[in-house]
């Protein structure tokens, strides 16, 4: 891996905590290499993200003050429902913010209740902590009414920070989709306020256009995994690419996910496996895995199996279904808007059946072998289904392995297993 270049200056002009965020600079190598630099065979194309994580605190926040300093504005969020196609309309850039390690949780425990799911206590900790630039970068962050423990630390976050948050219904009859454009053109409202720059029309359409290009890319990394002969990615590097998008300027990454889908494709027609024939394969459901989260897919993916597709935020629900680009007028984009995102079945919901048809169809299109439900600790609401989703997929003949689980490695090894022993009852 290249050098990284010293961003201290960036990190010391962002008001960053600058000696605690050394102690996170130097154990991120260290996992990275663990993780990603053991792995053989990888896909070429994987050295562009090997490149972004290896500066991931320089060279993106690098780019972001750059375009601050053009009068750009930068949008943080936490969740897929929040349209990115709005904020880039106005010229605005977006990046996920939610905080995918334990380094981040005890400044969080300052704020929360302890028994509160991790990754909300990492974001609120990188936040308050000044220990992760783009939490200090972002112009506004944008919530959303999912959760209650994340509604709850949004009041907290937005003493410090400005803060809109979109209402998002729990139920998806027609009204409620209704009700989520208003929202949508009200959020079309606050960007402008913050950008200075008039959404219309034009711009709108062509960002719906934008970000459908990047649900077509990443599908397309995703529709290589399905071949049940030849595994060209591993689930490891497939998180990355995914992690990766949620920061990523859009264009750039669908130029990159293409082009990693062009060598996939090629593999696949050469017979190029980084699994051995045979390797048992494994769907994960649940919770999202946000960066540096990498625990359950390392553990898996060296006790012999091999994760061929993520349903969660952080995999198939951040780029299925496109939003229609048919309508050009606002009233039909924010409808045509509405329904996309309403179609993420989140736990949040109620009722959220359609995840468990969704489970069970991508258990079949991705030719797995078994799924493991994964639950970030203290999550009720994904909790609460696990028992109906296991179930289901146990009715449809499908092996099921209910993991919870949380940012530390105290229960690596119990988890390693677990893991162990469900890839040897497959067999
Ligand atoms: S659409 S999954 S990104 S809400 S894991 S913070 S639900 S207690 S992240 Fe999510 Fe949007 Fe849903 Fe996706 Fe709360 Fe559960 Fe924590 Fe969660």
């Amino acid at each position: 891996m290249a050098e990284a270049i010293d961003r201290h200056e960036l990190w010391a002009n962002l008001g960053m905590d600058l000696e605690t965020h050394d102690v996170l600079c130097s154990v991120l190598p260290q996992a990275f290499g663990d993780v990603y630099l053991s792995q053989e065979n990888r896909p070429e194309g994987m050295a562009f993200w090997d490149m972004v994580v290896a500066d991931v605190h320089g060279i993106r926040p690098q780019e972001l003050v750059d375009a601050q300093a053009e009068g750009r504005k930068v949008f943080g969020t936490f969740c897929t429902y929040v349209p990115d196609e709005v904020a880039i309309a106005c010229n605005g850039i977006v990046t996920g913010l939610c905080g995918g390690s334990q380094f981040w949780v005890p400044e969080g425990e300052k704020y929360l209740p302890a028994d509160m799911c991790p990754l909300i206590k990492a974001s609120l900790g990188a936040r308050m902590g000044k220990t992760c630039p783009f939490f200090r970068i972002a112009d506004q962050i944008v919530g959303e009414t999912t959760c209650d423990g994340k509604k709850k630390m949004y009041e907290i976050m937005a003493k410090d920070v400005p803060m809109h948050i979109m209402e998002l219904p729990h139920q998806k009859r027609p009204k409620d989709v209704e009700y989520f454009a208003d929202e949508i053109a009200l959020f079309g409202k606050n960007v402008e306020e913050v950008t200075g720059v008039e959404l219309t029309e034009e711009n709108l359409h062509d960002a719906i256009v934008l970000i459908n290009e990047r649900r077509k890319a990443l599908a397309r990394v995703y529709e290589t995994r399905k071949n049940a002969d030849v595994i060209p990615i591993s689930g490891t590097d497939a998180l990355l690419m995914m992690q990766i998008a949620f920061f990523d300027d859009p264009a750039r990454c669908t130029q990159m996910a293409n082009s990693l889908a062009d060598e996939l494709e090629q593999r696949i027609a050469d017979g190029v496996s980084v699994f051995p024939a045979g390797t048992k394969r494994i769907l994960i459901t649940g919770t999202p895995m946000a960066i540096p989260n990498w625990k359950l897919h390392h553990i898996v993916e060296t006790s012999g199996a091999a994760i061929v597709c993520e349903e969660n935020c952080t995999g198939t629900k951040f780029f299925t279904n496109l939003v229609d680009e048919g309508p050009t007028d606002f009233a039909g984009m924010y409808q045509a808007l509405a329904e996309r995102y309403m179609k993420i079945n989140c736990a949040c919901f109620t009722p959220n059946e359609a995840r468990i048809d969704e489970v069970i169809q991508l258990a079949k299109d991705y030719h797995v072998d078994g799924v493991i439900n994964t639950n970030l600790k203290f999550c009720t609401t994904f909790k609460t289904e696990a028992p109906a989703l296991e179930k289901a997929l146990e009715d449809a003949g499908i092996p099921v392995l209910d993991i919870e689980t949380d940012y530390t490695d105290n229960d690596a090894e119990q988890l390693r297993t677990r893991v162990g022993a469900f890839i040897e009852m497959l067999g």
